[in-house]
Parts: structure tokens; sequence; C-alpha cells
């Protein structure tokens, strides 16, 4: 069986070249914002990439294969198909057996980039330990994937809505190198500082392309975490976020809530709370990381030429 990738050719030449590309998520789109902010979002954070000098590859599931890129009428698509599939690592190869349209998650999204040979990617927050994970064993398996999959993940650190000392306790013992950018806290999401020291610190996407190059000489076989703070005009204060969050996690247990239900519930129900404020700030903060996702992946095609 051959692999069922369909790679848009502006992303084939690219890689053919060995120019920047940087590979973008899609559940983000489906499962993480409203429509049609999510279809505006993924396109200026397209155009950001393409800004920064790399060419942008949002990954979807489309018809039993992977889409490396979307098109214009196929993001279109992604954002109005009202169920579509969130596809993480248990559940990719079902969602292409199925033919119908799925969403990659930052662990499945690693996967598919990693197939088709892209070394960089921008998200917004990466999934973590979930509060209370010590009797609900709720884990994401995009902690597992940056240990496994040899992908640099440009994210705004993780939504305080998980355990965050918990997070960076598991993603250490996973061997994930994980980089505050430019500051010594580990960022979260809408707030810059957790309160968190960052196990690491780098202030240059030379540095960072410098560290992903070493993985692959040593024969390291996962990612790194890159944690960019959001930018300070737009942070959300602790006094406005904190009671969304807590107000959805109360009523995400009321509820029952379980599974991979669990990320888009909190997020759905965050930004009802805050009255569409978080989704602002999201869709800055993915743009900021998408900037610096381009830079790297920069970085990395020019150690390549040297
Ligand atoms: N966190 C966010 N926004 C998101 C997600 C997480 O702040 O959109 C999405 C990403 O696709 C991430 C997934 O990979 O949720 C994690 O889901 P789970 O916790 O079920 O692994
Ligand atoms: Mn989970």
């Amino acid at each position: 069986m051959t692999l069922p990738l369909t790679i848009l050719p502006e992303v084939a030449d690219a890689l053919a070249r060995g120019t920047p590309v940087v590979a973008l998520e899609s559940t983000i789109i489906t499962h993480g914002m409203p429509f049609p902010q999510n279809v505006e979002m993924a396109r200026s954070v397209e155009d950001a990439i393409r800004q920064g000098g790399a060419v942008p590859a949002t990954i979807a599931i489309m018809d039993g294969r992977i889409q490396i890129g979307l098109s214009s009428d196929m993001l279109d698509r992604l954002g109005q198909t009202p169920h579509a599939m969130k596809l993480s690592r248990a559940d990719l190869a079902v969602g292409l057996t199925s033919g119908k349209v799925g969403a990659t998650t930052v662990a499945a999204t690693m996967i598919c980039a990693r197939l088709a040979g892209i070394e960089v990617f921008a998200t917004g927050g990466i999934g973590g330990v979930h509060r209370g994970a010590e009797t609900s064993f709720d884990i994401s398996a995009d902690l597992p994937e940056l240990a496994q999959t040899a992908v640099t993940v440009v994210a705004a650190g993780a939504k305080a809505i998980l355990d965050l000392p918990k997070t960076l306790e598991v993603l250490e013992t996973q061997g994930v190198p994980v980089i505050a950018f430019g500051q010594d806290a580990f960022p979260a999401f809408w707030s810059r500082d957790s309160g968190l020291k960052s196990p690491l610190r780098m202030d240059t996407a030379a540095e960072i392309a410098a560290a992903h190059a070493m993985r692959q000489t040593l024969g390291l076989p996962g990612g790194q975490l890159v944690a960019n703070p959001i930018r300070p005009e737009d942070e959300i204060a602790p006094e406005v976020i904190n009671p969304a969050i807590e107000q959805a996690l109360a009523d995400a247990q009321a509820q029952g809530v379980a599974a991979k239900d669990v990320t888009p519930f909190l997020l759905d129900h965050i930004f009802h709370a805050t009255g569409g404020r978080s989704l602002t700030s999201n869709i800055a903060l993915v743009l900021n990381n998408a900037r610096l996702a381009a830079e790297i992946a920069g970085e990395i095609a020019n150690r390549r030429k040297a």
C-alpha cells in the first residue's frame, strides 16, 4: 500500500527545493474556534508564514487522504464541516479508512508533517496533563508524540485549563526539550508567565534550529517544544480568564465530559464566558507563533545550504 499523501503543489515544490515550510494543524480550526473566525484565522496564519518567507502547509484528512497543504476550497470545506472527526495518533488510520473529513491534533499533525518531510509546525497551545489526571488519567497524546516524532513545535505554552506543573514533569520524563523563547518563565497561553520556570530558554531562531539539528545528529527520535509567549498587548488579565476557566472546568465535570471531548468543550465554554475575548487573543498568539516558526524553518533551511 502506498502512503495516502497528497501534497499541494506549492508545498511539494518548496520541499523539493529545500526552502522553508511550516506545518499547521486543523483541530484548532474545527474544534478550537467557531466559524467563520476559524477559517479567517487559518488564512491569516498562512499569510503570516508567507510573509515570514516560508510556505504554509495546513494538514487535514479528506477523501481518505492526508492533505499536506489545503487549497482555499478545501479550507472552506473543512471549516464548515459540522462534525469533522478529531484525529489524534489513536484514530488517524481509522479516520483515513472512513473517508470522512478529519482534523488533525498536534500529535496527528506531527505524524503527517514528518511523513511529508516537514520539520517545523506552528499552533496555539498543545494538549497536556489535565487537572485531576491522577484520577482521570487524562494526558494528551500530544506529549508522547513530542517524545517520538522529530518535529519542532511552536506553541504559546499550554492553557491553564491543564495542570501545568504535571505537564512539564511528563515532558521532562519523556525527554522533550521545553524551550521558552526570549524569557525564563514558561508561558501559559493567554498569559506570558505561568509562574513556572521553563526548563530551557533560547533567544534566537538560529539557536532553536541548531538544537533541532543536534537532536538529529544524536539520533534522538523526538521533537522540541518551543514555548513562545503571547505579546503583552494581547494578554488576557488573570482576573478575566481564571474565572472563565474555573467555570468551564466545573461545567465539564458536572456534565461528565470525558476523553477527546474535554479540550473542545473547555475551549468553547471559555469562548462564551469571555464574550469572545479569548478568541481575539487566541488568534493573535497563533499569528505570533506562525512568525517565529517561519523564522526557525528559514534557519533550518539555511543550515542545509551551508
Ligand atoms: N489546546 C488549545 N487549543 C486547541 C487544542 C489544544 O489551546 O485547539 C487542540 C489541539 O489540536 C491539541 C488538541 O492537539 O486540542 C489536544 O486534544 P486532547 O487534549 O484531547 O489530546
Ligand atoms: Mn485527553
